[in-house]
């Protein structure tokens, strides 16, 4: 079968193994079981089996994780959380070269800003090396998932980017002018994704030029909406207070961020004064049509609405919530948004519906609150089972509460009525939470991911530096069950679980994939066919070497070149056979690259080093994949 009928048809080897995978799964499930009778855990042994897949056996979604301070994001399989492929994003990756390869480094690096491409060529750089990437969500279609990308914000550098779902790679980053280190960011639910908005957290003097430190009245927050097709900023919204996270209706209407230090306080006595901070309104409609009026100002290309407390209604409301707000999630059934207490042991439940009235006839902002249960302490992120019910968690109780929306707006019409329905322990330190689908109109109410920042005594100690501790658990039924622990690596924050028939990955990549169009074109320019030629291009100080890769060989097994040549080695692996990807590692030069089926895949170095050489494939190809090498011979300068 060719590359061609194997993408088209969604036939993997997997598939194509057929009757002998089905055999292999039945012996599969018979062994899996016997070990399991001693070695688990009692939880997990005694909890849900649809949890336990067997040995080939394939999950029925994808959990997508941030990694927090790792920069990247991962793929997991739900609900057997195996980690499948990590994707680098703001981190550099060993591996496969992201952050050194041409390909990655013009993601990096093309959508900084020139303040930021100069402050780090002075320090000999093209990129940041680190990120912290909190919140993955995927793009939305009329109120659920469409499979098309995931996007990401990062805190640390002020960044958000985009994955493509088609490959799995990040295609785009663009930092943020006028902000202040991203956190909070969700994509548009409704008609479609659309924008993309993202908080600015930490708040600056706009304009932060070393004038002004200690005059608050001068500090701003920025919010953005980032058009998600284009990955440029749309428009921008100065507001007071730092925003912590954001989430949007189902309508298309209004953005919510949470608000902390509305006191807009520097120190942390004076950032918990008032017993009251607030969730900010973004008006969509009345913000997109004063972008067209022109009333904005225009700041590093971008047009800035005037949507501070206390300045014009029309764009923003502020409303004012209990101390210290943290997440906000918006609920399956299109109504109503969660707000998460923090500092204060309750949630609060706007409704929607009633948002209109807070912009058309200047109603008390109070008046779109519904509800606003006492669930325990620490309430942080909120997710939703698609039948009314809520799920908390409690970072203080460390625990998640299950509670109903319907009971707990009549508790707070008056009647008695007791909202919460159940509680479980976890471990330990719950802050964000997932449910499967639970952020989209289709949330099914099969599964609760618990993102635990501490795991204590839950595995054997592996050092001071402890791994978090993912929990997973059943919530078909009222009494919710964990049957899963899952330690990981710094730090997921937050996660969301897509039905596996949304995603469609492609097995191998395209020829004239935009990812290395670059490297096309630079061929064509020299004459060179990506696909068959290999050969040595040798214009003054540069030297390009274009060499295709079969396993298990290169096709160059040795090239030339002149110390203190700038080199850029281009490698095209023709294989089309899925999982069959090569890598193009250089020793002692620091270089290393992933090439996957039909992928071009290049990186430029300075060859200063004379002598012999070797690179070989750095990815398991062949059994003769230790023979898969070359030699660079670099001729000293005198020579
Ligand atoms: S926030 S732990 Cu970075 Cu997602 Cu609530
Ligand atoms: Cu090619 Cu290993």
């Amino acid at each position: 079968m060719s590359a061609e009928e194997t993408k088209r048809k969604g036939f993997s080897r997997r598939g194509v193994l057929g009757a002998g995978a089905v055999g292999a799964v039945a012996i599969g499930t018979g062994a899996v079981n016997g070990l399991f009778e001693g070695g688990v855990p009692k939880a997990r042994a005694a909890g849900s089996s649809k949890a336990n897949l067997a040995p080939g056996e394939l999950d029925p979604y994808y959990g997508f994780w941030s990694s927090g301070q790792t920069g990247e994001v991962r793929i997991l399989g739900f609900p057997s959380m195996r980690e499948l492929m990590r994707i680098p994003v703001f981190n550099r990756c060993s591996a496969t070269g992201w952050g050194q390869t041409n390909e990655s480094l013009k993601i990096l690096t093309d959508g900084l800003t020139d303040d930021t491409k100069a402050f780090l060529a002075a320090r000999g750089k093209k990129t940041y090396d680190n990120g912290d990437l909190h919140h993955p969500h995927m793009s939305f279609t009329d109120g659920t998932y469409d499979g098309r990308y995931i996007f990401a914000n990062d805190k640390a550098n002020t960044r958000v980017a985009r994955i493509r779902c088609d490959v799995m790679k990040c295609d785009k980053i663009i930092e943020i002018p006028n902000a202040q280190d991203i956190h909070g960011m969700r994509p548009q639910k409704f008609p479609r994704t659309g924008y993309v908005f993202a908080n600015g957290e930490h708040e600056a003097p706009l304009v932060n030029d070393g004038q002004i430190l200690d005059d608050p009245s001068k500090y701003v927050n920025i919010f953005t909406a980032i058009d998600g097709d284009e990955m440029k900023v749309a428009w921008q919204v100065k507001v007071s207070g730092n925003l912590d996270n954001t989430d949007c209706d189902y309508q298309g209407k209004y953005a919510f961020s949470t608000s902390y230090n509305s006191e807009m306080g520097m120190n942390l006595a004076d950032m918990t004064k008032s017993e009251l901070d607030h969730v900010v309104v973004f008006n969509l409609k009345a913000i997109e049509e004063g972008v067209k009026n022109g009333d904005v100002q225009m700041l590093n290309g971008v047009p800035v609405i005037d949507g501070l407390k206390g300045s014009n209604k029309k764009y923003t409301r502020y409303i004012p919530i209990p101390n210290s707000p943290h997440g906000v999630n918006a609920a399956p059934d299109k109504k109503h948004i969660v707000i998460n207490g923090k500092l204060s042991p309750t949630v609060s439940i706007i409704d929607v519906e009633k948002v209109d009235a807070l912009f058309e006839s200047n109603a008390d902002p109070r008046s779109c609150i519904v509800g606003e249960p006492e669930l325990g302490l620490g309430p942080l992120h909120t997710a939703f089972d698609g039948k009314g019910n809520c799920f908390t968690t409690l970072f203080l109780d460390s625990q998640i509460v299950k509670w109903n929306m319907e009971k707990a707006i009549k508790a707070f019409a008056g009647e008695s009525v007791d909202p919460i329905i159940s509680k479980v322990d976890v471990h330990y330190q719950p802050g964000h939470n997932s449910t499967s689908m639970g952020e989209t109109a289709e949330a099914d109410g099969e599964w609760l991911i618990s993102m635990n920042k501490f795991s204590k005594d839950r595995f054997i100690n592996v050092g001071p530096l402890k791994p978090e501790n993912e929990q997973l658990i059943d919530i078909s039924s009222d009494e919710m069950k964990v049957v899963h622990d899952g330690p990981t690596f710094a730090e997921p924050h937050d996660s969301i679980i897509v039905r596996s028939d949304i995603v469609k990955p492609v097995n191998i990549w395209e020829r004239d994939d935009p990812v290395f169009a670059d490297a096309v074109a630079q061929a064509k320019a020299d004459g060179v066919d990506l696909e068959g030629d290999d050969v040595v291009i040798r214009d003054g100080n540069k030297v390009r070497v274009y060499m295709t890769s079969v396993a298990p060989q290169f096709g160059l097994e040795k090239f030339t070149v002149k110390q203190g040549n700038e080199v850029t080695v281009y490698v095209t692996n023709l294989d089309d056979v899925d999982d069959v990807t090569h890598g193009f590692c250089l020793s002692n030069h620091g270089v290393a690259m992933e090439v996957a089926p039909q992928a071009t895949a290049s990186v430029t170095f300075t060859a200063d080093r004379p002598g012999v050489h070797w690179f070989y494939c750095q990815w398991f190809c062949h059994a003769l994949h230790m023979e898969m090498r070359g030699r660079m011979f670099v001729e000293p300068r005198s020579a």
